[in-house]
């Protein structure tokens, strides 16, 4: 039994682009490896959602698409992202890859495997040598709230409608909590 609250539901924002999207231009960009990531980075789609950040979503692997990637990844500041949220299993080079092509952030999510149950997918992604960062989050679900969470306090630097919604998300959060386990 968990008591885990749908935040993304509680947390009622607006859903409208926040101050700094210009027409509703994606700021956030998730890439994920396969379709089979879905399952997985759905959760970030749907924080990023609940908390009117501005996305694309977009299937790029780095071994089977790479020019797919190529062509993203040195793009993506010129089409206006500000954060990459890129998620992939096994030998997880998508993140990596991805931070080679672009100077933004890019957040890493390791999703869950069959074989080595992420820990696979989370040894690619954050073992990056140092010069070219991947900021690396948990292996699946909790990793992609968090890597939506994380993106948007990025945005939130400069954006004080954004950040006022992640200040409600961290208060409903803690409402959330029980004061004693239920019995
Ligand atoms: C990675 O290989 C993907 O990110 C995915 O997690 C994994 C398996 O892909 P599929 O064989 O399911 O397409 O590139």
């Amino acid at each position: 039994m968990t008591d885990e609250p749908n935040l993304p539901d509680a947390i009622s924002a607006e859903n409208t682009p926040s101050e700094t999207a210009v027409a509703g231009a994606p700021q956030v960009g998730v890439i994920m490896g396969s379709q089979s990531d879905w399952e997985t980075m759905r959760h970030a789609i749907d924080t990023l959602e609940a908390l009117g950040v501005a996305y694309e979503t977009k299937i790029v692997s780095a071994h089977r698409t790479p020019d797919r990637l190529a062509d993203y990844a040195r793009t993506a500041v010129e089409r206006g992202l500000s954060v990459i949220i890129a998620g992939a299993g096994g030998a997880a080079h998508l993140p990596g890859m991805c931070a080679a092509w672009t100077r933004l952030p890019v957040l890493g999510v390791p999703v869950e495997s069959h074989a080595l149950k992420g820990m696979d997918s989370l040894l690619s992604i954050v073992q990056m040598p140092g010069g070219v960062p991947v900021g690396t989050l948990a292996i699946g679900k909790a990793g992609a709230i968090n890597a939506a969470l994380l993106a948007t306090s990025i945005l939130a630097i400069g954006d004080e409608i954004l950040a006022a919604r992640l200040e409600t998300w961290r208060a409903l959060q803690t409402a959330s909590v029980r004061d004693e386990p239920e019995r």
